[in-house]
């Protein structure tokens, strides 16, 4: 977790108990805005404390400043350490449930004594929620997916999160001298969508001192383990960290053996038994020979193999390619031109519209698409024709403007209604250069009738982009249920790329399903999605995921000049 994200979360917890403990009514909805503006500040809360400058931030008053100074110094905070001794509630742990909030958390607290996820559970299983006021059967079988869902997802913690964790620890530990090597492994190495725990590699001259450095390092919650060559820890946010210490001659092997996966590993183990060799974390043996084990070329090679990168390592032919040296050219950062999908605050995004294009512009794009929601998401503020045919008149403006060297794209993301309608009418649809249609609405249609409603979205001839085809959130919603072979074969017909929405909760399409879109010919749009300037680096988010799913720079649209683009979009 950032720096940011922990005092968002402290910040949101003394709401929930200043709520529940019912004594003042407008004091924890000043702690619900701090929490709004933490979450959405784009510079790191620490070193606004540092300089004096939390008070500068809007909504964050006296007290509250106080409150984030005294955590950030000491990891504590009176006012909560009271507040939690009063109201025994594990409240963040019951805010997490989807559709659970502080009235209900409460209401369970004081007519059932609910004070956590379990007793919740085992509340809304005897049936004793739907008798409340207020909560009906249904509030109670949707407070039981709730908890299905969050238990699937607890235990991981989101690669975008794991990753700036692993940042803060090896920064940290790079400070000492005597660190030599110090490497990432695992799931994170792979860049899986979520992980278990983080594991670090290490070569150094003295590791008793890296490991009493790592004990120490600032989020730890608990020591697993102090060992010689091996440390484990938990922060604060519940994330296990191992550190490894390997020898020198045997970095490569240990790194290949640590970033697994499991299951690729396994086979790779088999290839060499096969060939008469011994593969382990400490190298690749022949008879007590050690063939090869300081870097992990020398141990793909050996084995006869192409260096397969990281994150295709998960046993779904990836050695099979190796074998035949037939990997896939993989996509990365530096082949990206622009972003295709993104928000400003004329629907429900931060940052206007010049904010935005500065910081498009940072990045180097070449172009950089507008596309924000459009009417019937009224939540969002989305734009009717009338609106969207200024933005149109404003962009052509921008672009005639010669103040951004980058082509602006003027686009939407359209809804796509109840029965596969668009809710902008074609005359206006046919004025934009970008056309992206989602669902934001229904989710729980049926099979059939989601891949029909989408399907039907697809063969508006206007349409370009299925934007967030299966509308997941990691660990927090499951994603619709529709038969995207069938989706597939009708934007492949109407010439309809597949999004892939690099918001590091969404990353939808997955991995496998990338794959599969990639297979019947269609093309990819890695997009971010940005409703705030700072979210247009989840690129980066987008290129890990498509590398998962094996694609090239050809299958992306977004990595092709402009004109080709152009060309490429136009039907
Ligand atoms: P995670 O932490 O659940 O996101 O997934 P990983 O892949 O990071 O798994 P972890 O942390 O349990 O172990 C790190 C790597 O160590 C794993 O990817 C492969 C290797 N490894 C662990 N246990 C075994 C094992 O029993 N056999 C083999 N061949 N490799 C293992
Ligand atoms: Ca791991
Ligand atoms: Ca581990
Ligand atoms: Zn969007």
């Amino acid at each position: 977790m950032t720096r940011n994200a922990e005092v968002a979360q402290i910040l949101q917890e003394i709401g929930l108990l200043l709520e529940i403990e019912g004594k003042d009514k407008f004091k924890p909805l000043a702690y619900y805005r701090g929490v709004r503006s933490i979450t959405s500040l784009g510079e790191d809360v620490e070193s606004i404390a540092k300089r004096n400058g939390l008070t500068d931030i809007p909504g964050i008053g006296k007290s509250l400043a106080e409150v984030i100074k005294s955590y950030l110094e000491t990891g504590r905070v009176e006012i909560l350490e009271g507040l939690r001794t009063r109201v025994p509630v594990k409240v963040l742990e019951l805010d997490s449930i989807p559709g659970v909030g502080p009235k209900t958390i409460k209401l369970v607290y004081e007519k059932l004594g609910v004070t956590d996820l379990d007793s919740l559970e085992k509340a809304a299983n005897e049936g004793k929620l739907s008798g409340l006021p207020g909560l009906g059967d249904k509030t109670q079988s949707q407070i039981i997916e709730g908890i299905q869902i969050v238990r699937a997802g607890h235990e991981r913690t989101l690669l975008a999160d794991a990753l700036s964790t692993a940042e803060r620890i090896e920064n940290e530990l790079r400070k000492l001298k005597i660190v030599k090597q110090l490497t990432i492994a695992g799931s994170t190495r792979r860049r899986r969508e979520t992980i278990g725990d983080l594991d670090f590699l290490v070569i150094a001259t003295e590791p008793e001192i890296v490991m009493n450095a790592f004990v120490k390092t600032k989020g730890v919650s608990a020591i697993i383990a102090h060992g010689p060559t091996k440390s484990s820890v938990r922060l604060e946010s519940g994330l296990q960290v191992d550190l490894r210490v390997l020898p020198n001659d045997s970095f490569g092997a240990g790194l290949q053996y640590f970033t697994g996966s499991v299951d690729h590993n396994v086979k790779l183990r088999s290839i060499a038994q096969k060939m008469g060799l011994r593969l382990n974390e400490y190298g690749l043996f022949r008879g007590e020979k050690k063939v090869s084990g300081e870097d992990e070329e020398g141990i793909y090679k050996s084995l006869g193999l192409q260096w397969i990168p990281p994150e295709l390592r998960e046993d779904t032919g990836e050695i099979e390619a190796a074998q035949k040296g037939k990997l896939p050219n993989l996509i990365t950062m530096k082949d990206i031109r622009g972003d295709l999908h993104s928000h400003t605050d004329q629907s429900d995004g931060k940052n206007t519209i010049e904010e935005m294009l500065n910081a498009a512009q940072a990045l180097g794009y070449e172009y950089y698409c507008v596309s924000d929601h459009t009417q019937s998401l009224t939540i969002a503020h989305g734009m009717d024709e009338g609106r969207l045919l200024e933005r149109i008149k404003e962009i052509d403006e921008l672009n005639s403007s010669g103040r951004w060297k980058m082509k602006i794209l003027k686009g939407a993301e359209v809804d796509i209604l109840a029965d596969g309608a668009l809710d902008i009418e074609d005359d206006v649809l046919s004025q934009l250069d970008v056309v992206t249609v989602s669902v934001h609405s229904r989710w729980k249609d049926k099979k059939e009738v989601m891949t029909k409603r989408v399907c039907h979205a697809l063969e508006n001839r206007y349409v370009h982009i299925l934007g967030h085809p299966t509308g997941r959130l990691i660990g927090k919603r499951y994603q619709l249920e529709i038969d995207l072979e069938q989706v597939f074969e009708t934007a492949k017909k109407h010439n309809v790329m597949m999004e892939l929405n690099a918001h590091p909760e969404r990353l939808d399409l997955n991995a496998g399903n990338l794959r599969a879109a990639t297979k019947v010919g269609l093309k990819i749009a890695i997009n971010t999605d940005a409703h705030r300037t700072s979210e247009l680096d989840n690129m980066q988010f987008g290129i890990f995921q498509a590398r998962r799913g094996w694609l090239t720079s050809d299958d992306v649209i977004n990595t092709y000049p402009l004109k080709k683009l152009m060309k490429h979009i136009k039907k």
